[in-house]
């Protein structure tokens, strides 16, 4: 890159409302990062930082990589924008083209959309609007799970269960969404590595509770997150997924998995559908499919739910919904350019072949002070610590800062703090993380 200059420092902090962080905090002891190149961000002062959550769970290619950047730039030299409503453009059909292809079978259609809560809010929407034009225009219940994270919007906030993103907002939910338990139990399934042996049964709730409750006649949709992530890493026991589909096609209900972070590599397969075995009628993703260089976002769906609309809605428009920047070319850019990336470096793979060292990685932090629990999933991991009687968060947070100090950032989630590193990952990089991680710990302790 020739033209990279790093910006200056900024004058004022304030004019910033920073998303999802303690702005008071922040603008006390700023944290700047100026630039990025594969997995280490360099920071203002000129410290380079491991980046050990693919930075929001999104960087799935690593930072800056040439043919993202590539992409991006000879897009905005082309064409900068054109709509998606009732015009086009070539790229966006070659990247739904693309992203159809590693879909799992029988989902060859994607509706293109700029994050992931607005990915979810397409979902739930195209759920709704199939049952009505189906004739089962009852169906607007909607299922979602204690501690999912499915975005911010209306929608992904109220089938989400992170207590902290519902409770300022309590009065104005969805009406007509329940929620299932939660996977997680500590007392019985702590340092399991993988998937547990048990708990299956917890999918069962929908059919003994939640089913006879609501009546499935009046149910559109089920939506998990095949593996939790932003509500703490919780990786689904065996076979629970595949319970929730049987349940779901017994009962006509559709199941919607947020691939917002499980997609696009994370699990050694393109979708967390892949690697589970078990396909949903819609997929939510974002993040990963750009690499995080452009926002993207989108909804693939099952064939007879596309068929069901342009068949079904009357003459004219088959389904009202679109984002000014549904399909927008720079977006398609980076996500040719990412999923070319992908493609070439082989890095789907990449949780195959490291899952096993990355699980040793994340159990080595057992037995340190206050680790309450470690679990992981191929290249998706986490450590739980106990919380302080007084200040539940305070620990991780504390830890997270240390290893920043340390050149490492990992994430915190309260007190878990996550694993989840660009795909382009080795060893050698793991060995760094989890060292520091381990140092971060012990000093807090
Ligand atoms: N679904 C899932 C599963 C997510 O993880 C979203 C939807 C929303 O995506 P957008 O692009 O609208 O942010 C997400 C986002 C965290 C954290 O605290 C997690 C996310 C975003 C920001 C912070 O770890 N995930």
């Amino acid at each position: 890159m020739t033209d990279l200059r790093p910006p200056l420092p900024p004058q004022d902090l304030e004019p910033y409302w920073m998303p999802m962080t303690p702005n008071r905090a922040f603008k006390a002891a700023p944290r700047l990062v100026v630039a990025a190149k594969d997995l280490y961000y360099t920071t203002a002062d000129g410290k380079h930082v491991l980046d050990g959550l693919a930075t929001l769970w999104c960087v799935n290619a690593g930072h800056c990589r040439p043919r993202i950047v590539e992409a991006i730039r000879r897009q905005a030299g082309a064409l900068d924008y054109a709509s998606s409503y009732s015009l086009g453009h070539p790229l966006a059909f070659e990247a739904a083209r693309r992203v159809v292809e590693l879909a799992p079978a029988g989902m060859r259609h994607v509706f293109f959309v700029n994050s992931g809560s607005e990915a979810v809010d397409t979902a739930l929407k195209i759920a709704l609007g199939y049952h009505r034009l189906r004739g089962a225009g009852a169906r607007t219940k909607l299922i979602g799970r204690e501690r999912a994270f499915h975005g911010a919007n209306f929608g992904g906030m109220s089938v989400g269960g992170v207590p902290a993103n519902r409770k300022a907002f309590g009065g104005a939910m969805l009406p007509g969404v329940d929620h299932l338990r939660h996977t997680q139990d500590l007392a019985t399934r702590a340092f399991v590595r993988g998937p547990a042996p048990t708990g299956a049964e917890l999918a069962d709730e929908l059919e003994q509770r939640l089913i006879p409750l609501h009546d499935a006649s009046n149910i559109a949709a089920v939506i998990v997150e095949p593996v939790a992530g932003a509500g703490g890493v919780l990786i689904p026991p065996r076979g629970y997924l595949k319970r929730l589909r049987e349940i779901c096609d017994r009962h006509g209900i559709l199941l919607i998995f947020d691939e917002v972070i499980t997609g696009f590599g994370r699990l050694g397969q393109a979708f967390a559908s892949q690697y589970f075995g078990v396909t949903p009628d819609l997929i939510t993703f974002a993040k990963g499919v750009t690499s995080a260089a452009v926002p993207l976002g989108g909804v693939l769906v099952r064939d007879e739910i596309y068929r069901t609309f342009l068949e079904a809605s009357e003459a004219g428009v088959e389904f009202f919904h679109g984002y000014t920047y549904s399909g927008h070319p720079l977006a398609s850019a980076a996500a040719l350019g990412a999923l070319d990336t992908y493609a070439e470096e082989g890095l789907f793979d990449r949780a195959n072949q490291l899952g096993a060292y990355f699980e040793d990685g994340v159990h080595s932090l057992r037995g340190l002070p206050h680790v309450i629990d470690c679990r992981n999933l191929q290249l998706l991991g986490a450590v739980e610590l106990a919380p302080r009687p007084d200040a539940s968060g305070a620990r991780g947070m504390e830890v997270h800062v240390k290893c920043w100090d340390r050149g490492v950032f990992v994430r915190p989630m309260g007190d878990v703090l996550a694993f989840c590193p660009p795909l382009i990952v080795e060893k050698r990089h793991l060995d760094t993380m989890f060292g520091v991680v381990a140092e971060a710990i012990r000093a807090v302790a």
